[in-house]
């Protein structure tokens, strides 16, 4: 049980001391000399575990999409990004400032793409007409509630891309999440893409990190594009020791976490009227609706209970499972909803 029930995303992990104590241990060394042996580890074990040639540690997962989109585009190009997506909704329009790109969106239904439509929407370059030479899915898929890409489909967009000559970006921020929830491998997903991005720092717990893999000449470009953009680190090997910790500790677990989502899920139903869509999370995200401002729920739960959630809009409400959020703290949320829920309505 913690002081603090902080529900509003798996970002919020505090390092524990075993995790603390590997990253003091890590050797280090000048990074962008290619020295760091910690960094140069995890991103071999990165490349491995996703079956690519190579993989570069990135900053975070916005960085490593604009890296992924900038490497594979030129200016001018379009792009096609999910309209409800990450790289959509929240990371700046970067797409378009820093790599030159049109973007073109395609729809999810439940946080899935439809193949078909993709291939309608890829444009061959012709006199009139932009270059599509990217598409971008999410796995899980954030706003559709940690929806998991069915690998089926993950191969039909593949197959298009190489029908068409664009390439695949998975955002795979969560892949892990998607592939324990599947059983499907995360190197079987990564099979269905040119390069794949997957973050240290939110279900795995780590303070900081994004690992975006490919083969060895995209990773090579995607080196000189995260230089250009300021995202060069030095004696990274303290962060990389972070990761390595994470990948032999924090990818079984996740399973745990999913179970912590259907049970809030549950007990919220008992005293909110929830979207029969919102009942039974794939992953770690829980998300509801609210007849009143959803930020009059989030700030009782916070003043009140102690209990943190996020207001994601005006009438919707995310709460997202992880490393620090252990089964009493369910329950302990599932009490303080129904309790603050009963007074606003
Ligand atoms: N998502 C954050 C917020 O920005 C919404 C969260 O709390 O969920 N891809 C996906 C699918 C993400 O959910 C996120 C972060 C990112 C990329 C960006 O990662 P960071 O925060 O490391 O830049």
């Amino acid at each position: 049980m913690h002081e603090i029930v902080d529900l509003r995303s798996d970002t919020v992990t505090q390092p524990g001391p075993e995790m603390r104590w590997a990253m003091a241990a890590a050797e280090v060394g000048d990074d962008v000399f290619e020295e760091d042996p910690t960094v140069n580890s995890l991103q071999a074990r990165a490349a491995e575990l996703l079956n690519k040639e190579a993989a570069l540690f990135v900053p975070s997962g916005t960085m490593s999409n604009l890296v992924a989109i900038k490497t594979h585009t030129n200016p001018g190009d379009e792009i096609l990004l999910d309209g409800s997506g990450h790289s959509m909704l929240y990371e700046l329009g970067g797409a378009a400032m820093y790599a030159g790109v049109l973007t073109r969106q395609y729809r999810c239904v439940d946080g899935v793409p439809d193949p078909e439509e993709i291939a309608g929407s890829l444009h061959g370059e012709t006199l009139h007409t932009p270059r599509s030479s990217l598409i971008q899915i999410e796995n899980t898929h954030n706003r559709a509630g940690g929806a998991v890409v069915p690998i089926e489909v993950a191969r039909r967009i593949f197959e298009i891309a190489q029908e068409h000559g664009a390439r695949v970006h998975v955002d795979g921020a969560r892949l892990f999440n998607a592939a324990i929830a599947s059983g499907t491998p995360a190197a079987e997903y990564a099979a269905c893409s040119d390069s794949v991005t997957f973050c240290l720092s939110k279900g795995l717990g780590c303070p900081i990190g994004s690992l975006l893999c490919g083969s060895r000449e995209f990773v090579d470009r995607a080196r000189r594009v995260r230089k250009m953009l300021g995202g060069g680190m030095r004696q990274a090997g303290m962060l990389a020791g972070a990761g390595l910790y994470a990948l032999d500790h924090n990818v079984q677990r996740l399973a745990e976490d999913h179970a912590n989502a259907r049970r809030l899920a549950a007990g919220i139903a008992e005293s909110v009227p929830m979207d029969p869509s919102d009942l039974s999370p794939p992953t770690n995200m829980v998300y509801f609706n609210t007849p009143f401002p959803a930020e009059s729920l989030t700030g009782a739960l916070t003043s009140e209970h102690n209990v943190r959630a996020l207001a994601i809009e005006p009438h919707r409400v995310r709460l997202v499972t992880h490393l620090d959020v252990d089964a009493e703290d369910v329950e302990r949320a599932i009490e303080a909803i129904r309790a603050v829920w009963t007074l606003l309505v």
